[in-house]
């Protein structure tokens, strides 16, 4: 007799037409066979599917280079496909099943034709975790086994723990043709499937991170009681060797992985990185709020990565414990075989190609790099990576930290009144685009909590949700703003940033402890300048006094977007969160 796995397996050949059928068990031995076809398969862009490093001073590291159309998640193409409209709300795309169902069929018949189906088992989460999910993803491209095989726990003994079991999670990729107009990624939350087609990038084909870990795990954890957020979780340790755990959400391409794996610039201070994306948080037995990263591996950008930004990632990077490590859309130095990028440490290469494979100088005023190039790698490469990793219990967070890339307005760092304030500060942050998606960058838009992109219901009861959770808890965190991106006059970045930053992490566990008080303001709780160690930095009292700044007509400003965005949710808004948005506005007249 056939599981329901297999049967499940077998209709999907049926409809895609494989050459062959590769059942993955995750084993290192595979790694390697399957590193070979892709050494040997077709090129794109003038390179294999995966192109050696040099490996002396890149071990384990490959090259990849993406179809030119396919170099970011695509939001227009992303659709969450529930029974009603209503419950995708007005922040996603809304397909009916049956029509998405019929759309993705038409489009998937015969598309792995002379290709190989590899079926993926993988774990989100610890295996011994209670909060962790068995899941199966099948893909069509070698690039995307070997990254889910860094990017989860994959292994055959998933197979087992799924048994006869019909509710695992499923995924179904193929790249198809990699027709732009024939893309689509599509969430069917009551089934627990993603089907994507058309795209190999990231988060539009690692079906494990975006797809479920954020838009079908909010909405269990709406139905479950609990919370998976786009956020960075750390262990920040003090001289005494206090460790602090926090949790960050800062939206696509704005400083998740650096905070994550910061080489602090205060002496006895370490940062523990426990991940650098994605949180599912649930409440303990205790009234605390309890934290996992569901993934073991990091999909980071690479540029403006280096020893001066980023130790701990350089050193991970080049260590090649795991098997393999990926770049994807770096340029490539022909001189010595290396990736490079901009901000790189190595100087401009000589000769180079750029992320598309043509002859690149810096005469030719593009990029070498694409600005959302990126490298895909194990957590247990880093020399930063907490001993409580692997707990499947999780860590029990004191902080929350909302933050954005905010050239204006919002101070360096800011402090919620109660939990619902802290709700509302996460509701209405905002914004300036990245790379990390197609569209134009450094357009401000709202991005509540960092999950615009990854909710996968209407944002209006994902708001409620938070403030329930609240209520579960007896010790719930505190919660902050950051913002580290403000600039000056001259338009450059006042605060210095990345190891840096500890800094605020200080103040915030200060706060957590009281010991230190905060000035209060109509924005929330600002530090006093003096409570701020900023010993060994040079900045003077007139740029720092800038980064705390509340420009009342800026926020003004501010909240008419701000009600704008919120008044779009229609009755499924809070009204407690009306109360916050109202207190603020009051206090500006
Ligand atoms: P996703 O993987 O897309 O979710 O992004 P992320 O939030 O992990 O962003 P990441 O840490 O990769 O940073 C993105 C960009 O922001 C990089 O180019 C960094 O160099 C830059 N960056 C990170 N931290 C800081 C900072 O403190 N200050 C400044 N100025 N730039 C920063
Ligand atoms: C993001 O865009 O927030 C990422 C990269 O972390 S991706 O996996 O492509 O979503
Ligand atoms: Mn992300």
């Amino acid at each position: 007799m056939s599981t329901p796995l297999e049967r499940w397996v077998d209709e999907q050949a049926r409809l895609t037409k494989p050459k062959k059928v590769y059942w993955c068990d995750g084993s290192e031995e595979e790694a390697h066979r399957i590193m070979e076809i892709g050494i040997h398969e077709e090129k794109i862009n003038g390179l294999p599917v995966f192109h050696e490093l040099d490996q002396k001073s890149w071990p384990k590291s490959y090259l990849h280079r993406s179809h030119p159309t396919d170099v970011a998640r695509t939001e227009h193409l992303t659709y969450v496909c529930h029974s009603k409209k209503e419950l995708a709300g007005p922040n996603n795309n809304w397909m009916a099943p049956e029509e998405a169902k019929a759309k993705l069929t038409k489009l998937s018949d015969g598309c792995m034709r002379g290709k190989t189906m590899y079926v993926l088992p993988y774990m989100m989460g610890h295996p011994d975790s209670p909060y962790a999910k068995a899941c199966v993803q099948i893909t069509d491209v070698s690039y995307v086994a070997m990254s889910m095989r860094i990017m989860t726990r994959m292994s055959k003994k998933v197979i087992e723990k799924i048994g006869n079991k019909e509710n695992f999670v499923k995924g179904l990729h193929s790249v198809a043709d990699f027709d732009p107009n024939k893309r689509f990624i599509m969430h069917f939350p009551d089934e627990q499937f993603v089907w994507s087609i058309g795209s190999g990038y990231g988060g539009n084909a690692l079906l494990g991170k975006k797809c479920f870990s954020l838009r079908l795990a909010s909405w269990l954890g709406l139905q479950e009681g609990w919370l998976a957020e786009h956020m960075v979780i750390m262990g920040v340790e003090d001289p005494k060797g206090n460790v602090t755990y926090i949790t960050a959400a800062l939206p696509s391409a704005c400083g998740k992985t650096n905070l994550a794996m910061m080489q602090s610039a205060l002496p006895g201070y370490k940062v523990w990185t426990l991940g650098d994306d994605i949180a599912w948080l649930n409440v303990g037995p205790d009234g605390r709020l309890w934290a996992i990263n569901p993934e073991a591996g990091f999909f980071g950008v690479v540029p403006g990565t280096s020893m001066k930004t980023n130790p701990n990632m350089m050193t991970a990077l080049k260590k090649g414990d795991f098997y393999p490590t990926l770049f994807t859309n770096t340029a490539l130095n022909t001189d010595t075989n290396e990736p490079w990028w901009e901000g790189a440490d190595a100087p401009l290469p000589v000769n180079a190609l750029d992320w598309r494979g043509k002859p690149w100088d810096k005469a030719s005023g593009s990029k070498a790099a694409h600005p959302n190039s990126r490298f895909t790698l194990s957590v247990y490469n880093s020399r930063t990576l907490s001993p409580e990793f692997d707990n499947p219990k999780g860590v029990p967070i004191s902080a929350i930290i909302f933050g954005g890339k905010r050239t204006h307005l919002i101070p360096l760092v800011f402090e919620s009144r109660s939990w619902q304030h802290g709700v509302y500060m996460g509701a209405r942050m905002g914004s300036e685009t990245t790379a990390a998606a197609m569209h134009k960058e450094g357009v401000l838009r709202r991005d509540p909590m960092a999950m615009l992109p990854f909710c996968g219901y209407n944002m209006g009861d994902y708001f409620g949700h938070w403030l329930k959770m609240g209520k579960k808890m007896t010790n719930p965190p505190k919660i902050f703003g950051v913002n580290w991106f403000r600039k000056d006059d001259a338009g450059e970045y006042i605060w210095p940033g990345f190891g840096d930053n500890i800094r605020v992490l200080k103040w915030i566990m200060d706060r957590v402890n009281d010991r230190v008080k905060p000035i209060d303001t109509f924005i929330g709780g600002v530090p006093k300048i003096e409570d701020l160690d900023l010993s060994g930095l040079d900045i003077p009292r007139e740029k720092l006094n800038k980064l705390f700044e509340i420009d009342r007509l800026g926020w003004s400003v501010e909240l008419n977007e701000v009600e704008k965005f919120f008044s779009g949710f229609g009755k499924t808004f809070p009204e407690e969160l009306w109360h916050e948005y109202k207190k603020v506005a009051m206090a500006i007249k």
